[in-house]
């Protein structure tokens, strides 16, 4: 039964999918044939004069393969390569017309059909998901009135202050153009020589080296509009408006050692999550929040509210959460969809414009050309992922790969011979009319005062880390720049970072071997805002990945009770032995084993469970790999339980040596480190619910002060 409401011009959920559909094709029990239709009889030799002579000019079955083989490849993005895409769709909770007059933001019964593109910015289409980098976040909204684009990312402000500078930092933090290293980051000279040349970047350094660098997932991802926009509602009334998405997973991150080993071993780590994760049902969901100023209040606050470089905190400005996204369908082919997939920030409906925010300005012109070029012509709305569900009437014709048969001869306006059809339509009728800002200025090439502080909101976001957090950044820069070979540029990082904070920039010259400052700054920024820090954010075990350990003789019971537990909380255990095929229990249970140590790695979990069973944990004591799985889970800060003997595993692993003073027994000595054990059978339930609990916790920092310690 279909229970979606449809919307006067009958766009839903669907609407999208029914259009895709037309361009599906299936290929079951088809015979083979040519581009033209032809069925082929043969496709594994070429037509040859003599089974040793040489292929004849006439196999056009040969030429047609090849040749379309040979242009099989378009330009990848030039930033945002490397992508990974999902369809889903978008509900607002309850009507906006206060604030806008967007059809899609009216009726809380219309799904709106959307596209998302998750992406890296620096790496090429082929580079490792994990490396660290700003994450693209792009919602395409098939809406009745046409395409709107919210092309953001996971960090809430940018780089650079004006698009003119896009080139310079982005050839800047691409691979070195002599020898094309390094690849998919940031930890190089010519970056960190632009940095140290500009200090607005000062701000978007502190997020890029946070652990939103480094996401556990694009399903515990944050999304932010970046620019400044404006809502305007039926009465004209305009306010400026920043979109933010709220990940209902909360926000989640990867640790630097474990998201460089994941980059070897499984560097489709974030988009297999996301595949896999829709292929299980667990739909991704994030509600999508405005934080919204009165024109009045453009100058009530101490940063320039159209500066990209600059948040809105959302202690000074909340963010109200108006509606949900569900991602629930995975694309029917790559390229097709992702791969072709144009966004564009000018995509925008009746309700929502512009302002003047430079980077936003640029960004208007970039999208539109750079698609020229990587999808081939003026067409490539056309191509089934960026049609529009409205309809389209142009009087555009022709260019390259054109696909609209239109009809008549007049394509051209005002005309009389059609009766000036496509008419173009009121604002009553819904025709986009542009909000009339009044703009009066001379022609400079230069930037409002109001843009000139680089520190205090890097000053800010500093102040609002947790310590663990704080030491993550310290450590990245110590990676980072670590990497310069140019001992002036690392001495300017120092000096740059000692105008954000003195004891930073002490923290950071001792990894990186320059002086410390002298004179240790302190610009007197003392506010901070609870909402950046990851330390505050949402806390599930949901949909996270256990790797559980076991060999013949483990003991069935045990690790009945926790698979239950864990299919409860929609928690996924993975058998991990030495060896894949089947396992026999110490009471002859059999078990399927899913990976062995050569196919997985303990940084593609969130947690390990050891179950007892004398034999199985006799066997797990002997083997190095499971060993290094252990110590190396445990250096990552991630939840691990075991139970019975399963215990003594850990105490041979001497995690307990290493950490914290624990009783020779074993029981319950780590619990406050995440490390969750029982020596009771009886204890089994409140053993599950508090391993759960600490898997929930995503990571234990308070390991950190030892874990550089720790064999792995
Ligand atoms: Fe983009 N950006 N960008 N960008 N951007 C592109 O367009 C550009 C900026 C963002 O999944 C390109 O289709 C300029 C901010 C995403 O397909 C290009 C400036 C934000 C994606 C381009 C910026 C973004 C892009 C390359 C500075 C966050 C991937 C391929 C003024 C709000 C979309 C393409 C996808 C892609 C230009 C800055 C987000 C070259 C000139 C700020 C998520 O047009």
């Amino acid at each position: 039964m279909d229970t979606v409401q449809k919307n006067q011009s009958g766009v839903n959920e669907n609407t999208k999918n029914e259009q895709l559909e037309i361009f599906r094709v299936g290929h079951d029990k088809e015979p083979l044939t040519s581009n033209q239709g032809l069925k082929v009889s043969h496709t594994d030799d070429s037509l040859k004069a003599g089974t040793r002579g040489p292929t004849l000019m006439e196999d056009f079955h040969f030429r047609e393969k090849i040749t379309h083989f040979d242009h099989e490849r378009i330009p990848e993005r030039v930033v945002h390569a490397r992508g990974a895409g999902a369809h889903g769709y978008f509900q607002v909770y309850e009507s906006l017309a206060d604030l806008t007059k967007a059809k899609f933001l009216q009726d809380p019964a219309v799904k709106t059909p959307v596209f998302v593109r998750f992406s890296t910015v620096v790496g090429s289409r082929g580079s490792a998901d994990t490396v660290r980098d700003v994450r693209g976040f792009a919602t395409k909204f098939y809406t009745e009135e046409g395409n709107y684009d919210l092309v953001g990312n996971n960090i809430p402000i940018f780089f650079i202050q004006d698009a003119i500078k896009f080139p310079d930092i982005v050839h800047s933090i691409k691979p070195e153009p002599d020898k094309e290293i390094p690849q998919a980051s940031a930890a190089h000279d010519t970056f960190w020589d632009f940095m140290v040349n500009n200090s607005e970047l000062a701000h978007m350094i502190l997020w890029l080296l946070s652990d939103r660098g480094i996401p556990r997932s694009f399903r515990m991802m944050e999304g932010f509009g970046v620019n400044t926009f404006r809502l305007i509602n039926e009465q004209g009334q305009a306010r400026f408006v920043k979109f933010h998405w709220k990940p209902l997973l909360g926000v989640h991150s990867l640790v630097w050692d474990e998201a460089q080993i994941i980059a070897g071993k499984d560097p489709d780590f974030n988009r297999g999550d996301l595949w896999n994760a829709i292929e299980d049902g667990e739909f991704p969901e994030y509600e999508l929040g405005i934080q919204v100023l009165e024109q009045e209040q453009e100058f009530d606050f101490n940063f320039d509210i159209l500066d990209p470089t600059k948040f809105w905190p959302e202690e000074l400005i909340p963010v109200r959460r108006i509606g949900k996204m569900t991602l629930n369908r995975n694309v029917d082919n790559f390229f097709a969809e992702t791969e072709q997939v144009a966004f564009h920030p000018a995509n925008v409906v009746p309700g929502i414009d512009f302002t003047n925010d430079p980077l936003l300005q640029g960004r208007l012109f970039s999208y539109l050309d750079t698609q020229l070029i990587r999808l081939g012509g003026p067409n490539f709305h056309e191509i089934p992922i960026n049609r529009p569900v409205a309809p389209v009437h142009t009087n555009q014709r022709d260019a390259y790969h054109r696909m609209t048969i239109d009809k008549g001869k007049v394509s051209y306006s005002p005309n009389m011979l059609q009766e000036n059809q496509p008419h173009p339509a009121s604002e009553l009728e819904g025709g986009y009319v542009h909000y009339e800002e009044r703009v009066d200025g001379r022609k400079v090439r230069e930037r409002s005062s109001s843009f000139k502080d680089h520190y205090s909101q890097a000053a800010l976001f500093w102040n609002s880390m947790s310590d663990p957090e704080k030491q993550h950044i310290i450590e990245a820069f110590h990676f980072e720049v670590g990497k310069v070979k140019n001992k002036t540029i690392k001495e300017r990082v120092v000096d740059m970072f000692n105008q954000v904070n003195g004891q930073l920039a002490i923290d950071i010259a001792s990894g990186i071997g320059v002086p410390a400052p002298t004179v240790a700054c302190d610009i007197g920024i003392t506010e901070s805002s609870a909402a950046v820090s990851q330390a505050n954010t949402t806390k599930l075990a949901n949909t996270r990945r256990i790797a559980v350990l076991v060999e013949n003789g483990y003991n069935h019971n045990e690790l009945l009770q926790l698979m239950e537990a864990f299919k409860l909380t929609a928690v996924h255990p993975v058998i991990i032995s030495k060896q894949q095929g089947m396992l026999s229990s110490s009471d002859s249970h059999q078990l399927e084993v899913q990976e062995n140590y050569h196919t997985t790695s303990s940084v593609l979990y969130d947690a390990v469970y050891i179950p007892g069973g004398q034999q199985s944990i006799e066997s797990l004591m002997t083997h190095g790999y499971a060993l290094h799985f252990i110590n190396q889970a445990f250096k990552h800060c991630k939840a691990i339980g075991a139970s019975n003997e399963g215990v003594d595993m850990l105490i041979e692993c001497k995690l307990g040596e290493i950490s914290l003073a624990g009783s020779s027994d074993g029981s319950q000595v780590f619990s406050d480190a995440g490390v969750v054990t029982v020596r009771n059978a009886n204890q089994m339930s409140s053993f599950a619910d508090e391993f759960l609990e600490s898997i929930a916790q995503h990571r234990h920092w308070c390991r950190q002060a030892i874990k550089e310690m720790v064999r792995a």
